[in-house]
């Protein structure tokens, strides 16, 4: 559908019918449309912008993963229909893996997710079948699986739009655990090492540039970046400004 570029919502229609057409393509999934409106509920509360808190926690975020051996990306069917590109730009930036991680798990999600992301540049996508595949303990659900080279070795991982048990998992097993989540009261957010509380949409391109500024500090600089960031502080100022209005 053309949306007329003028419209008052174009961006927000825009991102509305990615994911719609991912879900007619079969890579999105039925949930991650109630999932996307829950989203734009959040977002409209946070003024539909990035906010001094997010962007911070965006910052650490990405000194962390500069900082790390083996950073990794995990994509799930909304962020693959909403920032196929920004996702394999980000992790080259950062010389991070990219993972496929689905809680409504099928190989043709995977395979087709796999698709887009080598169509938009990427050269290895990891998670695409049972190969090489562990399970993170304490999940029952699809979630659970990792692939060897990547998510179960790495030490930094990168989860958006999810679901909580996976980053109370991942924080369990040691990794620092990045989430995009719009909602700062979900257990996703509130588990997290580094909770950012802002739309992929706008995350994903913040993190580009402020990485290819962050690439030419030295490790001390970066760790003190990191270091500075405290999540409880984060979410508590996030939730201030939806309490506050904007
Ligand atoms: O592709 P799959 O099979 O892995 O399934 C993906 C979904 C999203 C369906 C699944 O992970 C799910 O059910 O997630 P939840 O529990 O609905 O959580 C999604 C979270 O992402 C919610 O807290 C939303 O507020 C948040 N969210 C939705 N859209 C955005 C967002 N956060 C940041 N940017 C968005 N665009």
């Amino acid at each position: 559908m053309d949306i007329p570029q003028n419209h008052p919502r174009y961006l927000s229609l825009k991102y509305r019918h990615r994911i719609v057409d991912g879900l007619k393509q079969g890579f999105v999934a039925d949930s991650g449309l109630i999932a996307h409106g829950r989203g734009e509920a959040y977002d409209y509360l946070l003024g539909e912008k990035t906010c001094d808190p997010a962007l911070n926690a965006e910052k650490a975020a990405v000194a962390a993963m500069l900082l790390s051996e083996n950073p990794v990306i995990s994509v799930n069917g909304n962020s693959a229909a909403l920032v196929p590109g920004e996702i394999v730009e980000l992790a080259e930036s950062l010389n991070a893996k990219i993972e496929i991680n689905l809680f409504y798990r099928t190989l043709e999600r995977e395979q087709l997710i796999e698709k887009i992301l080598k169509d938009n540049g990427a050269d290895r996508v990891y998670g695409v079948g049972d190969r090489d595949m562990q399970s993170i303990p304490g999940l029952s659900s699809q979630r659970k699986r990792a692939a060897k080279e990547a998510s179960w070795s790495a030490d930094t991982i990168l989860v958006p739009l999810e679901d909580g048990d996976r980053a109370e998992a991942l924080v369990s097993t040691g990794k620092c655990t990045i989430t995009i989540d719009l909602n700062p009261l979900s257990r996703t957010s509130k588990s997290a090492t580094i909770p950012i509380v802002d739309n992929i949409v706008r995350a994903r391109p913040n993190m580009i540039h402020i990485s290819e500024k962050l690439r030419s500090w030295n490790a001390e600089k970066l760790m003190e970046l990191h270091n500075s960031f405290n999540a409880q502080e984060c979410l508590n100022s996030m939730v201030g400004i939806i309490r506050k209005g904007f």
